[in-house]
């Protein structure tokens, strides 16, 4: 069994940072497709892989107002999946969030898209083994009530897994609005995995490596740097392991470069022969910072 843990496609970001910019066409075109060419990607990926199924753990759009094009373009991505029978599972998270009848959504039928309150759906996969996965979309923009009560405990399904977009917090935080929830109360429900949304860093919660934030699948700031993508998580005995695949086109890092003193002249050519030493392989946007060591 394996499956695709993604969240955080934020469809159509508006690349706001750098509207103000003179930035060439092609390149701009370049940003501004590259929410989409990364979730293009990941669906090559579960088809090519051969996936038995793929989750999507809110945030597919970047704003409520989904565009048409946004929309017609995962309208496209899930027929992709729908002619290769996998099937997929989507919760709206704070920028998407969903109240509407979910059959309105017009949806290929291999899709399945959680309503406001948390359910759960059993996915019969093609050896027999039944996956029972439990989620729920957000319906307004901040959830503060610990939703995470009402996801039922595992049951007696191969594989039980939650789908939860959402933050850890303490009361008061500002994070508190996003659906909060502990550790604790994640492991007591006896998942084999949590598939989380929302906090765009990359990061596991616990040494197995079960209860995982997949990031977001393109970083859209500085503030949002290295590679990203999903997760492809598969089953090793009774175990499930996350591999970390990176789709995003273009990533957002910091550099450092020392100087030694050089004039205000020799500078250029200390921070273009410190990139070139980089070899990067795809396209960067870089924060060059000079550390003085005077
Ligand atoms: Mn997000």
């Amino acid at each position: 069994m394996k499956f695709i843990h993604a969240a955080d496609l934020h469809l159509d970001s508006p690349f706001l940072g750098l509207q103000n910019h003179t930035i060439p066409r092609d390149l701009w075109d370049k940003i501004r497709n590259s929410t989409f060419t990364s979730f293009e990607r990941i669906v090559n990926d579960a088809i090519e892989q051969n996936v038995d199924f793929v989750l999507l753990v809110g945030d597919l759009f970047d704003r409520n107002d989904h565009s048409v094009h946004a929309e017609t373009f995962l309208v496209q991505q899930l027929n992709r999946l729908n002619d290769h029978q996998i099937p997929v599972l989507i919760s709206f998270g704070n920028h998407d969030y969903f109240s509407g009848r979910v059959n309105q959504l017009g949806y290929p039928e291999n899709t399945y898209v959680f309503s406001n309150k948390v359910a759960t759906t059993t996915l019969l996969l093609k050896d027999g083994q039944r996956v029972a996965v439990s989620g729920f979309s957000f319906g307004s923009q901040w959830i503060k009530d610990p939703i995470i009560q009402d996801y039922p405990q595992a049951s007696d399904a191969d594989w039980n897994i939650g789908m939860l977009h959402g933050s850890l917090a303490t009361v008061n935080s500002p994070e508190a609005n996003y659906a909060p929830f502990n550790l604790n109360q994640l492991q007591e429900k006896g998942y084999d995995y949590w598939a989380l949304g929302h906090i765009h860093k990359r990061q596991s919660l616990n040494p197995q490596k079960t209860i995982n934030y997949s990031g977001n699948t393109q970083g859209r700031h500085i503030n949002e740097s290295g590679e990203k993508g999903y997760l492809m998580v598969e089953a090793v005995q009774h175990a499930l392991k996350p591999k970390f695949v990176a789709t995003a086109p273009i990533i957002w890092q910091t550099i450092h470069i020392e100087f030694n003193g050089e004039s205000v002249g020799e500078l250029p050519e200390t921070i273009f022969s410190h990139l070139a030493s980089l070899n990067f392989y795809k396209l960067n946007f870089l924060r060059v910072v000079l550390d003085s060591h005077i």
